[in-house]
């Protein structure tokens, strides 16, 4: 199916707001929406998503969550004055009802069901709900933080009964901890819960002791609860992003879900007065795409809370980009994660140690008082590595800085992209979904041209000849990626020299920092491995044992095994964080034959990649069978999930120890 995204929005849900003097409520209002809705018009995103109506949800929709006393209590309020709503509204944690709140909060749900049912009858690949009121602190019988019925729970409550939905993940990146979720589903294994919430050592709202990470889930739900609490402000891109690497990647490719479900708070980001988080929206696209390749796409994001609307509606439109399939944005700011998060982080991994196959041999302890200081990505000393950003005041006063912030910061990540999107050269004209592609005629290399090969060793003349035909359709492909006219390449080349000649020539026609990702053998000629300009990644057997160096990272893992498991977990781990850090260009991916990889391991990977380098990757495959399915991953079809994710110890030990290794030459967490 072709990449289709809905949009779920109607303009009922404006029609209640707080009608009379509660500080705490005010931020929740109106224009939210309306702020969000505009921008989507305004950047052409409105246009490429398909609209879908919303409608009014039914008592027994709500009473997959709620009890029917807390319904009949919230329908009552339709009829109440002023001086009754805020009677009603008291007996809840920050919340207030008007007369339209239980329409509004009917319709909010009604939406969201709406998108997952178009989602689950495959009329959209995934989608957003823009909605309002919110849902994730509403409980069986209360109302709280501005949330009235949990249209998130609800959501996966109806999926799994009305779709048989067995394995639902629901990621909360609101800044808040939806505690309503937590509650619902701790016992259930069925559904993953992950939230990250500004906690502050409990002294943040809602205050729980339950939002602790120590809550991993009850009974048969026991390590299908995860809370990361941020113990300060001002995190970070990279400290959700390490989130992401070292918890939720991993957990969800074993815990392999058939939806996720978003729910999506903008407090998060930077400017907003609740969370005081730094976060710039471009996160939002990354960490969307991050997900995308999971449950077979079936992605559905819904809106809860973000309340400084400049911030809120850019971010909105950051995730509605990446879930069109556009490419990403470059991630500014810092990419060292700060201790506080980390620490967060490895708390996470050890109480979940227990339930979860990627930790099994890891070594994580519980570390609240001596964190050891660990980070990850460049060097910090190292040039070209800090294009580090002004940290802006966060609060309540939305004032003139942060405005002229937003525009230059927004300015230098809009990107365009390129309306052709894949390139390929050569005969691989039997693919079926070649038509949406961009062929790039072949020139001939002469051996003078080609000039990078006299470095390359020594090669036999058939070999020379191989090479240069394969140059021939590589280098047209590495001018159109780099002249932006395609975003992404494929091609076949009989040897996987090709590889290194290509990333020669990246650099000769402009490219600075190329990311080289090699599975499979290959001889790495001595300067390349020197070349700041490109980091070497190469993943093979052991028998073939080479020397690590800064800019060659070799891993080599046991010979008669499947790779499937180590290969995505490293990359989460290990390959995902320091080509963060290392902020490519280009990204050339190189796939020899005879791997122990399945091709549709290697399609996660290609999907997986395009984070980097605004999603310039050229992928340079030894064999024919596997290019149809990494071709749809580059034109961003959906994904099937993983068949086998099996972590070998022995493997897992490699690993840890190359992590030690890195270290020594990037700062690695
Ligand atoms: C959905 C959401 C926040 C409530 C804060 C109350 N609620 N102090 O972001
Ligand atoms: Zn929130």
């Amino acid at each position: 199916m072709a990449l289709r995204t809905g949009l779920v929005y109607n303009e009922q849900m404006k029609n209640y707001s707080l009608l009379w003097d509660f500080p705490l409520c005010s931020i929740e209002r109106p224009e939210r929406l309306s702020a969000s809705h505009e921008k989507l018009k305004y950047y052409g995103l409105l246009e490429r998503c398909i609209p879908l109506s919303v409608r009014e949800a039914t008592e027994e929709e709500l009473l997959l969550v709620h009890s029917l006393d807390y319904i009949e209590d919230v329908k009552s309020t339709v009829s109440m004055n002023v001086e009754e709503l805020k009677t009603f509204s008291y007996n809840y944690n920050d919340v207030y009802f008007h007369p339209n709140s239980y329409h509004c909060a009917k319709v909010a749900l009604g939406a969201t069901l709406q998108l997952v049912d178009a989602v689950m009858l495959g009329k959209v690949r995934n989608g957003m709900a823009l909605v309002r009121p919110p849902g994730h602190h509403s409980q069986k019988s209360k109302a709280c933080g501005f949330c009235i019925f949990n249209n998130v729970a609800i959501a996966a409550k109806y999926a799994k009964e009305k779709y048989g939905a067995k394995r639902i993940l629901i990621v909360d990146w609101d800044v808040h901890h939806g505690q309503g979720t937590q509650y619902t589903f701790e016992e259930d294994p069925g559904v993953l819960y992950f939230s990250w919430h500004r906690y502050e050592n409990q002294q943040f709202w809602p205050n729980l002791k339950d939002s602790d990470y120590s809550a991993i889930g009850k009974g048969k739900g026991a390590g299908f609860n995860v809370n990361i609490p941020w113990n300060k402000t001002e995190m970070e891109n990279v400290d959700y992003l390490a989130a992401f690497f070292y918890v939720l990647l991993p957990m969800a490719y074993e815990f392999n879900p058939e939806l996720i479900l978003v729910s999506a708070g903008f407090d998060t980001a930077i400017g907003d007065p609740e969370g005081e988080m730094c976060a710039t929206p471009e996160c939002f696209a990354h960490l969307t795409h991050l997900l995308m390749p999971l449950a077979n796409g079936k992605l559905c994001v819904v809106l809860e809370g973000g309340y400084n609307l400049r911030s809120l509606s850019e971010s909105v439109c950051m995730t509605v980009r990446a879930l069109l399939g556009d490419p990403m944005p470059p991630l500014v700011g810092e990419i060292v994660p700060c201790v506080s998060a980390i620490e967060s982080v490895q708390n996470v991994r050890a109480v979940h140690q227990p339930y979860w196959k990627f930790l099994k041999y890891q070594d994580v302890l519980i570390n609240e008082t001596q964190p050891k200081k660990q980070n990850f990505g460049f060097d910090e000393n190292d040039s070209e590595s800090s294009t580090e950003e002004k940290k802006v005041p966060t609060g309540s006063d939305v004032n003139q800085d942060f405005e002229e912030f937003m525009d230059s910061h927004m300015k230098k990540v809009l990107i365009s992209a390129p309306a052709i999107r894949t390139a390929f050269a050569g005969c691989v004209e039997k693919l079926t979904k070649l038509d949406q592609c961009l062929k790039v005629e072949e020139r001939k290399i002469t051996i003078e041209e080609a000039g990078i090969l006299c470095s390359a060793g020594d090669y036999t003349h058939p070999m020379v000849e191989h090479l240069l035909l394969s140059l021939g359709k590589i280098f047209p492909l590495i001018d159109k990626i780099m002249q932006r006219e395609a975003r992404n390449g494929i091609v076949v080349s009989s040897t996987q020299l090709a590889g290194v000649s290509a990333a020669r020539y990246a650099l000769r026609i402009g490219a600075n920092r190329i990311f080289l990702l090699l599975l499979g053998e290959a001889n790495i000629p001595i300067d390349i491995q020197e070349d700041e300009k490109i980091l070497v990644l190469q993943i093979n057997g052991k028998q073939d044992e080479k020397k690590l160096s800064k800019y060659y990272i070799p891993v080599c893992w046991e010979e008669d095994n499947e790779w499937d498991g180590d290969l995505l977990y490293s990359f989460c781990e290990v390959i995902l964080p320091l080509a963060y850090g290392y902020r490519p260009e280009l990204v050339i991916l190189v796939v020899g034959s005879n791997i122990g990889i399945q091709a549709n391991t290697i399609a996660h990977v290609t999907h997986l990649l395009q984070v980097l380098a605004q999603g310039r990757i050229l992928v340079i495959s030894q064999a024919y069978d596997i290019v149809e399915t990494l071709l749809n991953s580059l034109i961003g079809d959906a994904l099937s999930a993983m068949s086998s994710l099996d972590m070998k110890q022995e493997n897992t030990q490699t690993l840890v120890k190359l992590r030690q290794e890195l270290k020594k030459h990037w700062r690695l967490l």
